[in-house]
């Protein structure tokens, strides 16, 4: 049995399209930030008893997230060369399934916890392929402050991992969430992303432009640019955006509140010069990113947004660590 922690990340250069299905592998690389205040806690146990894999997600069975996690737990048992069955029991303390990233910080904790639960020793970058597997996202959430995700050339996906760039103390960024709705999207990110390559004509364009912005992004981070880090990564937002809308049928992940929030973080830097862009996933929540002197006035503009439930601010936070005290999953 081990307990592992994972917070979600938010892409600054986003990841919207694969190259390979079966073995999730990305078809461009992406650039995030680990959150500090969001957190999932997943406990597994593997026992000899059960004649197959039991999940509880927030306290309740949910079977479609038990496929995935099964096969998750597949590519750890064949590692460890062991048949064990295990029971699965994870928590988050944010909505699950609305846009904030609950399977990056979901897949992360399991591959650690479930590695650990079998004995195995895998450094963080078997770790990030094997939470890759399980979701993409998952891959970056290994690692704590700015990462790095590699598409990869190789075949067998052994090159598609995520590394750190800088930890959250040597650029100590802000991030506000603004909350427009709590329910699950109604199309999910996997769904999501096969129907823009099938579909949409942007899509090529979308990956020719990508390595141009993680070179913008990776410069903005070794120089500590906070304008070049706006300027790229409200573009590959609203580029990964204009994919979705053009994808049959249309993905239109946001609500009135989602974009007013947008109209907001725009005002509040090109007209009162506040240092906060904005970035938006799969779902209606607003994240605006900032310097740590903005966050109060960023969270109280996006806060006074009609429609906005609520309003979170966190810090940069660290990668996905093993637990020994938390009683997760219970
Ligand atoms: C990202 N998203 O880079 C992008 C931006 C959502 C929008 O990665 O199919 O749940 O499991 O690999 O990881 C969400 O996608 O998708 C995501 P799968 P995942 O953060």
């Amino acid at each position: 049995m081990a307990q592992a922690q994972a917070q979600p990340n938010i892409a600054l250069v986003k990841y919207w399209g694969k190259r390979d299905s079966a073995l999730n592998l990305p078809a461009s690389g992406s650039l995030s930030i680990t959150l500090d205040a969001l957190r999932t806690c997943t406990r597994v146990e593997f026992d000899s008893t059960l004649a197959h894999d039991e999940l509880l997600l927030d306290g309740v069975q949910d079977p479609a997230a038990l496929v995935r996690v099964s096969d998750c737990l597949d590519l750890l048992r064949a590692r460890a060369g062991i048949a064990l069955h295990a029971r699965v029991g994870t928590r988050n303390d944010f909505p699950t399934g609305a846009g904030l990233a609950s399977s990056a910080s979901g897949f992360a904790a399991l591959v650690l916890a479930g590695s650990a639960a079998l004995g195995l020793a895998l450094d963080p970058r078997e770790l990030s392929i094997l939470a890759r597997r399980g979701s993409g996202s998952a891959a970056r959430s290994i690692f704590g402050g700015f990462v790095g995700m590699a598409a990869g050339e190789r075949a067998d996906g052994e090159d598609a991992f995520a590394s750190p760039l800088l930890t959250a103390a040597q650029w100590p960024l802000c991030v506000v969430v603004a909350i427009t709705s709590t329910r699950a999207k109604s199309v999910g990110s996997t769904t999501g992303m096969e129907c823009s390559r099938r579909t949409s004509p942007f899509h090529a364009a979308w990956l020719a432009g990508a390595d141009a912005d993680l070179a913008s992004a990776r410069h903005a981070l070794e120089q500590r640019d906070f304008a070049e880090l706006a300027t790229v990564s409200e573009h590959s937002c609203m580029k990964m955006h204009a994919v979705m809308l053009a994808s049959r049928p249309a993905l239109v992940y946001w609500n009135g509140a989602t974009v007013e929030c947008l109209n907001v973080v725009r005002a509040l830097r090109e007209r009162d010069g506040v240092p906060v862009f904005f970035t938006i996933d799969a779902g209606p929540q607003l994240k605006a990113v900032c310097l740590p002197s903005a966050a109060s006035r960023v969270a109280a503009a996006l806060g006074a947004v009609a429609g906005v439930e609520s309003v979170l601010t966190s810090a940069l936070g660290p990668g996905a660590r093993l637990l020994d005290n938390v009683e997760a999953g219970r």
